[in-house]
């Protein structure tokens, strides 16, 4: 390794291997019981508990640490049906012209259509943003390295956040999803990436019928 500046590694901490294992297999059991949810009740959630969220998803790891993510929360009324006008625009068009049959019949399972009404019933809607560019010390464009690696990762966590606290989410993809930028005033550079719902689960909420792959499905070891 060239020399760098360094601090020491602070912050990490090892634990005894059984309780390694409690500890990974307690967060996977927790995950495990996450589902995207698309029926929200209206209660309000305080925005420390968002905040936090949002915390965690800033920790993720980025290419060349450019940490290209920015999130705009939004609880906003006014914003919020403006948002729901806006994605319902598009998911019409997509339900309507733009999704080919077979992408139809795929999202036949979920009884998804172009009406979103929990864009405003939910108290609170997460726009994901990542920076394609940047800026350099000197003003000029700077290209982001691994944008979407980097994205992916932060709202993976940011998901599991708000699932751990106890929040139900929905990770919606109205697309094009141009309609954010205007709506939200953000500057060129930043790609809307996806818009999370979250809330609490409508009393009595269902979720579809359908079944996470078998761990041997998906993971090997050799
Ligand atoms: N964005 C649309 C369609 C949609 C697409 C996929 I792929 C999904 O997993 C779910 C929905 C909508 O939100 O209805």
């Amino acid at each position: 390794m060239k020399p760098i500046r360094t601090v020491p590694l602070a912050h990490y901490r090892e634990y005894p291997e059984a309780e390694m294992l409690e500890r990974a297999s307690a967060f996977a059991d927790t995950m495990s019981r996450r589902r995207t949810v698309r029926e929200f009740s209206d209660r309000p959630v305080p925005r420390a508990v968002i905040e936090q969220a949002l915390r965690a998803g800033g920790t993720a790891p980025s290419g060349a640490n450019q940490q290209p993510w920015r999130f705009v929360a939004v609880a906003d009324a006014g914003l919020k049906q403006r948002i729901r006008a806006g994605a319902e625009a598009e998911e019409r068009e997509f339900y309507a012209h733009r999704a080919t049959p077979e992408w139809l019949e795929a999202l036949a399972p979920l009884g998804t259509d172009a009406d979103k009404p929990f864009l405003e019933r939910a108290p609170w809607l997460i726009a994901v943003f990542y920076e394609r560019w940047g800026h350099d010390a000197a003003g000029r464009k700077a290209k982001r390295y691994y944008p979407h690696e980097s994205i992916g990762i932060a709202t993976g966590l940011l998901l599991a956040t708000l699932h751990h606290a106890g929040l139900a989410t929905l990770t919606h993809t109205p697309s094009p999803m141009g309609f954010l930028n205007e709506l939200l005033d953000r500057p060129k550079n930043e790609t809307p990436f996806l818009l999370l719902v979250v809330g609490y689960p409508e009393r009595g909420c269902e979720v579809p019928d359908i079944a996470r792959l078998p761990f041997e499905a998906y993971a090997t070891f050799r």
